[in-house]
């Protein structure tokens, strides 16, 4: 009984060769733990580095925000700096124009003095003077004795300023125009200084001309029959911080004069037709120039009015017709 229960035991006893394959698979597995554990550190390792890099690119761009922080600042007190700087500019820039003004009054002092028989202003006087009062007040104009400039002149206003009071034909230069021209200055219509844009006494002079003519100007400025030409009167009238007036004088044939004036006068550009700028009338002739104002210039040969036919041809002139309107000045002389 005993030797087969011992028997039986034997046989459900493994055999030595599954024990040594259960062996084998132990230490294969063993092996591969290994391995898995070594991959495991390597992993632990890479998250280790991977964390230190985060933390450095962190920093980096926190420098870099601090940087941008820095430069915007920079930006703003630069742009501060700037702005301050182009009010000195500005500010310079008004004194030394002051400046300018006051030296061309001394100038014209000392050219003055050097002929004598003028009354002399203290330097200091003039300087505190000047930035008071008009440029006017400051210029007194020399006795008739003195040889006067010649300018040239921006207008009669100015040959009025430096001591003239003769009428004549004088050459003025405008700000942006080419060349000088001739024109007729008179000092004796109150107050003087009057810049002559067109002068009819006679009928020597034909006024029935073309748009050409009547841009360039015509006749004779000596003989008092003269048109000064559209593109002269346009560059006179639109020159920076001047206003100009109309005088206009009329005469009958029985010797009865009248005269109208508006307060403002400028004639537009070529491009824009030399188109009729006028305002607020007085007078005692009537205002018959008004009708006439934003009108374009019509000659012979260029209908820019309002009539179904060309007024310039209707009325043997040129002027701001309207349909054709009250005034025509250039017209047909009658005698
Ligand atoms: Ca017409």
């Amino acid at each position: 009984m005993i030797r087969e229960e011992i028997l039986e035991a034997r046989e459900e006893l493994p055999s030595a060769r599954a024990v040594t394959s259960i062996q084998n698979d132990v230490n294969r597995l063993q092996k591969e733990v290994l391995v898995m554990n070594n991959g495991i550190q390597h992993i632990n390792l890479r998250i280790a580095e991977e964390t230190s890099i985060k933390k450095d690119n962190d920093l980096d761009i926190q420098l870099l925000e601090n940087k941008i922080l820095n430069q915007s600042v920079r930006y703003l007190e630069l742009k501060q700096e700037h702005e301050r700087l182009k009010n000195d500019h500005n500010a310079l820039r008004a004194q030394l124009l002051r400046q300018s003004d006051v030296i061309e009054s001394l100038r014209q002092i000392v050219e003055s003095l050097a002929v004598g028989s003028r009354e002399v202003i203290p330097v200091e006087e003039l300087a505190s003077r000047q930035h008071d009062q008009p440029l006017k007040e400051v210029r007194r104009p020399p006795t008739t004795s003195a040889p006067l400039s010649r300018g040239p002149f921006r207008d009669c206003t100015e040959a009025q300023r430096a001591g003239h009071t003769t009428s004549g034909v004088f050459r003025i230069l405008v700000p942006r125009m080419r060349r000088r021209i001739k024109v007729w200055c008179d000092f004796e219509q109150d107050p003087g200084g009057w810049t002559t844009i067109q002068s009819r006494v006679g009928e020597k002079v034909n006024f029935y001309r073309n748009m050409a003519a009547y841009k360039k100007g015509f006749g004779d400025k000596k003989k008092q029959e003269f048109w000064l030409g559209l593109e002269n009167i346009h560059r006179l009238t639109n020159q920076t911080e001047v206003n100009y007036k109309l005088h206009i004088d009329l005469e009958d044939w029985d010797g009865r004069r009248t005269f109208v004036e508006y307060e403002s006068f400028r004639v537009e550009s070529e491009r824009d037709g030399y188109k009729l700028k006028i305002t607020h009338y007085s007078g005692n002739a009537g205002d018959a120039l008004t009708p006439h104002n934003n009108m374009k210039f019509t000659a012979r040969d260029l209908d820019r009015d309002l009539f179904h036919e060309n007024c310039a041809q209707r009325l043997h002139g040129g002027w701001w017709y309207k349909a054709c309107g009250q005034s025509n000045l250039n017209g047909f002389y009658h005698k």
